[in-house]
């Protein structure tokens, strides 16, 4: 127990005297108050108990699965499985999403919330160096995980003003071997997310699409994912974006992707393509994060189609209505 006065004048809570020169003990308007770790100021016991520990924020690196698990029981959340070769430009993809929604330049999207501010701000420390004179040649790094079976996902929430509601996106920034073990080896034990996506993303390095010497590879590594996420997903195939990256290294021409829609068709699949350039090298004509809006818009068509995380686990391909009227 603290004790205090009841005498709004009296200082003893700061001096420990009594203002009328009473024994502490003898004072009549001494009063004894819940005990609590703050002085109480000008002789008035504190409104609120100080709490017993120290005030954690939310920690804001990215989600772990139980985290993003626990969002999408909430709220209709729009996850995206994020595939391609190493360097093919997924990151890039990503950090520049959440460079041009913190300067409110994502053409149709308001930022609303984060709860991966830390993580985003990892990701993008190296792009914000960029002092724009001229690109340097690497802006992101290499992607390495520490836990090299369970992605984290990036979230952030975009109101679309187009479509006038939220969009809570998930994004697992993956390492590409994950991809490249996918096409070599069949490895899918730690793929089991994609059951669970709204739409997958399949990254291309689009300079490779550009070059003769390469393209055929290029190509058939992408027909190889396509196939191989058929036997995977079965019936439960979301709609996949081939995104060709480095746009600012020349527009493709869109008959170079005949091979991959040619396929898509065969296997039942619905494959779009979007062609995307995260930054821009000087004397480009494309502009820094050109296409990221278009691929994010994308992701609102899905909106009636987000699956339940459970969905992975009995492998049933049940889907979250479109209940976008009310918060949830
Ligand atoms: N100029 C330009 N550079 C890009 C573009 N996309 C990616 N890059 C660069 O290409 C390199 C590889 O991109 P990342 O995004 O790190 O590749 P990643 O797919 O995440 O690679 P892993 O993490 O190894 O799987 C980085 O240096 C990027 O800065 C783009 O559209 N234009
Ligand atoms: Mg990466």
């Amino acid at each position: 127990m603290n004790k205090s006065c009841s005498n709004p004048d009296c200082t003893v809570a700061q001096t420990g005297k009594c203002l009328l020169n009473h024994s502490l003990d003898a004072c009549p308007s001494l009063v004894e108050t819940v005990s609590a770790s703050t002085p109480p100021a000008f002789g008035l016991p504190p409104v609120l108990a100080a709490p017993d520990s120290n005030v954690r924020l939310p920690p804001s690196l990215a989600l772990d699965r139980d985290l993003a698990e626990r969002l999408a029981s909430k709220r209709p959340c729009t996850q995206v499985g994020i595939l391609g070769l190493p360097a093919s430009g997924k990151t890039a993809a990503l950090v520049s999403l959440y460079l041009l929604v913190a300067k409110g330049l994502l053409e149709g999207f308001d930022f609303r919330n984060s709860l991966s501010l830390m993580a985003l701000e990892k990701l993008s420390r190296g792009a914000r160096r960029w002092d724009t004179t001229s690109l340097p040649d690497q802006l992101t790094a290499h992607t390495e995980i520490a836990d090299n079976r369970t992605a984290g996902y990036l979230h952030l929430r975009l109101h679309s003003t187009r479509h006038g509601f939220d969009l809570d996106l998930l994004l697992p920034d993956l390492p590409g071997e994950w991809t490249k073990s996918l096409i070599d080896t069949n490895r899918t034990d730690r793929l089991a997310f994609l059951k669970s996506c709204s739409a997958i993303w399949l990254f291309v390095d689009g300079r490779k699409l550009h070059d003769n010497a390469t393209k055929q590879h290029a190509l058939h590594r992408c027909e190889m994912v396509l196939r191989r996420l058929k036997a995977y997903l079965g019936q439960i195939v979301p709609t996949i974006t081939v995104v060709a990256t480095h746009k600012d290294y020349g527009q493709l021409t869109s008959s170079i992707f005949d091979p991959l829609l040619g396929l898509a068709g065969e296997l039942g699949i619905d494959v779009r393509i979007h062609q995307i350039a995260s930054f821009a090298q000087e004397h480009s004509t494309t502009v820094a994060g050109e296409g990221i809006a278009e691929l994010i818009d994308g992701l609102c068509l899905s909106v009636g189609d987000q699956r339940w995380f459970e969905a992975e686990r009995s492998g049933c391909s049940r889907s979250i209505g479109d209940y976008r009227g009310g918060e949830v």
